[in-house]
């Protein structure tokens, strides 16, 4: 693994919907005080190790919207700010409206609060819009761009369009929902949103939970092709993956015992005398579920009430948006909550709940954290919860015990802590008891598991493991880059084939040898083609193969007058010149009564599609139904097909022009090609073909042999041309070889 100071890049240009920092008036004098929160404090982190270590990567740019005035205040060496101006009237719309109204809602399972408001998304392409201007004015060649959170999900596709060779990353910050949440949104949206995200080199999410739900929304919106967390997107690739957002571990653990913490925490100790602490800190949010945690908290006095005196939990909540109609409710609720459970329990010494509402200074957090017995972070849904992170961080000498959502993104990781589900108010009261009554020894093994994983995978981590997957994506990019033929690599191929002795040629059909028809009996070989491919024969030194994924009895009629090997359905069958047509294997067929009625009843749903059942493979083709309507249902038919595929791992659904395709695993052009090469000594081997079933071809053909793929998409084939017509220019080559 590389160092961050490693990279290539040139810059590092963060965009998040703020600045890192705010600007603080007093009286004639402003400065820019820092914002709290995660991103901020891995980047700043970042921006200090590159600092102080030196390294290829020379500054960081962070852009966001933020005063004007933190343009000229210089934060930190090698650290510059770029303020982004949203006019208001826009902004309410685009960040009040379409992130807090519809994406926060719907991203965390919240269906019944999110609005669906055309105003709002338009005023959401605006602000993105805005994003990108300003960038225009920045990047420059070598930069990485790393583009955060929900409020910019189309800046990494706008961006592309305009620099299409720069690197670009993007990270989502809170979940991605199951498609059938996300399929809420109107589908122009979607697909806006998800072109958007795909305009990036990676996607990085929490977890892989989170990365599969968006994966599985790609191919059902774009239909994109996704192999291996590599999307295919036109001529290049995108690669999804999770990475667990880490904390700056070991400024938490040293926090405990510096001099700062060291005062708040003999404060915090006379307050508490001998009771024990339990504590939560969280944000104003319907997500954080802060009335079941009241009401669980509430059952667990009444089932444990051992725990009467002894016990005071304090929930501070932090003060957001309270300015909204539907924040201020949910404070009022929590506030009357808070006060009917106090009046039902307190006594004149003890009041079993401390209530706040404000932030807290840095090492008064930490204090609490440290000498907190139980830490009860259960949200209804959370990205990936830091807080509960950095309250394991902070556990030393006196160990607590964490109790957590199983809700939220870091459940994944934390798995030593107690899980609960935070609607189940008897499960969580229960956890509270356990929490508290955990041995030492107990507390201490479960909490230094969890500590080594935080250490190592720290906020560092974090960030060098998604640079290294820029660089991964960049490497692979370039090995699946579209080079076209050129008369170089022509003159070159010449030549090959006028040294060798023993020539191979696999020639696929539709595409390849003929152009697509709307209708397959339709493509039927001209005279030309066919005069060449029996020039190419009548060499003895050469052996041409006509591979297919027709059926036998297309491929014999086509080829009645030519010598040519012939394998048909993808290489289960092969016809040698004179001889009959052989299987290349027996497989057992019975799975076909399984998946034809699949494919039946979406050919009936379908209008125009229709369902081909062939010797070894049964085949769904939507050429001539309606584009739209075929699109939307060939992505649905993937998906069910993808779940009765996983119970039969000898199927494979291929996925041709405007066909898909299901047949055993056992064979594809690929093997039958591979077969046939190592039947002979060949020193000349070139492979052609169009489309993905082709793709497994390509592969098998050794180094010193050519492979060209008709059409400027990303391939395993090593050339391409922009069209059909130009297989008659290469096929030329061979039938009439001198100079160019
Ligand atoms: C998004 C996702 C995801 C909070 N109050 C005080 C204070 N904080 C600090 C905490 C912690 C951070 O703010 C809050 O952590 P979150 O995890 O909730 O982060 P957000 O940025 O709000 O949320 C979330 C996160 O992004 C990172 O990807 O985990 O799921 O919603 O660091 O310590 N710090 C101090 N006083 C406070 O009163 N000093």
């Amino acid at each position: 693994m590389k160092n961050f100071d490693q990279y290539n890049f040139k810059r590092i240009i963060i965009v998040a919907y703020r600045l890192p920092f705010k600007l603080v008036r007093k009286k004639d004098e402003s400065h820019a005080v820092q914002n709290s929160g995660g991103l901020v404090s891995a980047i700043l982190s970042l921006s200090e190790r590159m600092h102080s270590r030196g390294g290829t990567t020379t500054e960081i740019l962070w852009a966001g919207t933020g005063e004007k005035e933190l343009r000229d205040i210089n934060v930190r060496p090698g650290f510059k700010l770029c303020p982004v101006e949203i006019p208001r009237k826009i902004n309410d719309k685009f960040y009040g409206g379409f992130c807090n109204d519809t994406i926060w809602p719907l991203f965390h399972y919240f269906p019944s609060r999110t609005v669906y408001d055309k105003s709002y998304f338009d005023a959401y392409v605006a602000a993105n819009e805005l994003f990108l201007k300003k960038l225009q004015g920045l990047i420059s060649p070598g930069d990485f761009v790393w583009v955060h959170d929900y409020q910019l999900f189309l800046l990494p596709g706008l961006i592309r369009k305009v620099f299409p060779d720069i690197n670009i990353g993007f990270f989502l910050h809170i979940p991605f929902p199951s498609f059938e949440l996300f399929r809420l949104l109107p589908r122009k949206w979607r697909e806006i949103i998800l072109s958007g995200m795909t305009g990036a080199d990676v996607v990085g999410f929490h977890t892989n939970d989170y990365n599969q739900n968006f994966i599985k929304s790609v191919r059902r919106t774009l239909g994109y092709k996704v192999e291996q967390n590599y999307i295919s997107v036109e001529d290049r690739l995108c690669k999804a993956d999770a990475f667990p957002i880490g904390i700056d571990f070991n400024k938490f653990h040293e926090a405990c015992h510096s001099q700062k913490t060291n005062i708040q925490k003999d404060k915090l100790r006379k307050e508490l005398s001998d009771k024990k602490l339990i504590f939560s800190i969280d944000r104003l949010d319907y997500s954080k579920g802060f009335l079941q945690r009241l009401k669980a908290f509430e059952y667990f006095l009444d089932k444990y009430p051992v725990w009467h005196h002894k016990v005071v939990f304090n929930m501070v909540v932090i003060p957001s948006r309270d300015n909204i109609e539907a924040y201020r409710e949910l404070k009022k609720e929590i506030e009357a909550t808070v006060g009917r459970i106090n009046g039902k329990y307190s006594t004149l010494g003890w009041r079993p709940l401390i209530y706040q509402y404000k932030s807290i200074p840095f090492n008064e957090l930490v204090a609490i954290y440290n000498l907190s017995d139980v830490g009860l972070i259960t949200p209804l849904r959370d990205g990936m919860n830091l807080v509960s992170k950095e309250y394991v961080a902070c556990q030393t000498r006196h160990y607590g015990m964490l109790v957590l959502s199983e809700l939220a993104g870091a459940s994944v990781e934390l798995n030593e802590s107690i899980l609960i589900n935070p609607t189940d108010t008897d499960e969580t009261a229960d956890a509270i008891n356990r929490a508290l009554s955990m041995p030492d020894e107990e507390k201490k093994s479960r909490i230094t598991k969890m500590q080594n994983r935080l250490s190592r995978y720290n906020v560092f981590t974090w960030t060098t493991d998604f640079f290294n997957r820029v660089d991964e994506v960049n490497k692979d990019q370039m090995n699946m880059q579209v080079k076209f033929m050129d008369s170089y690599a022509m003159n070159d191929l010449r030549d090959k084939y006028k040294k060798a002795d023993k020539r191979l040629f696999f020639l696929d059909y539709d595409g390849t040898l003929t152009p697509i028809a709307r209708l397959p009996e339709m493509a039927v070989l001209d005279e030309s083609t066919k005069d060449r491919l029996r020039a190419i024969i009548a060499d003895k030194r050469n052996t041409v193969v006509v591979i297919s994924g027709r059926r036998k009895e297309f491929l014999e009629e086509q080829f009645n007058d030519i010598d040519a090997v012939l394998v048909a359905e993808h290489g289960y069958l092969i016809k040698r010149p004179k001889a009959d047509w052989k299987n290349y294997m027996d497989i057992d067929l019975s799975w076909k009564e399984k998946i034809k009625p699949v494919l039946d009843d979406y050919a009936d749903r379908c209008p125009g599609s229709m369902v081909e059942e062939k010797q070894a493979s049964v085949v769904w083709h939507y050429r001539n139904a309606e584009e739209e309507y075929a699109t939307l249902r060939i992505h649905e038919l993937k998906d069910d097909l993808s779940e009765i595929l996983k119970s039969d791992p000898k199927l494979r659904a291929l996925e041709g022009k405007k066909v898909l395709e299901i047949k055993s695993i056992l064979y594809d052009k690929g093997t039958v090609a591979s077969a046939m090469i190592s039947e002979g000594s060949y020193d000349f081997i070139i492979a052609l073909g169009d489309d993905n079933t082709d793709e497994d071809l390509f592969k098998v053909i050794p180094d010193y042999g050519c492979t060209i793929k008709v059409g400027p998409r990303l391939s395993n084939a090593r050339y391409s041309v922009r069209s059909q017509s130009q297989i008659n220019e290469i096929l030329n080559l061979f039938t009439r070889p001198e100079p160019l």
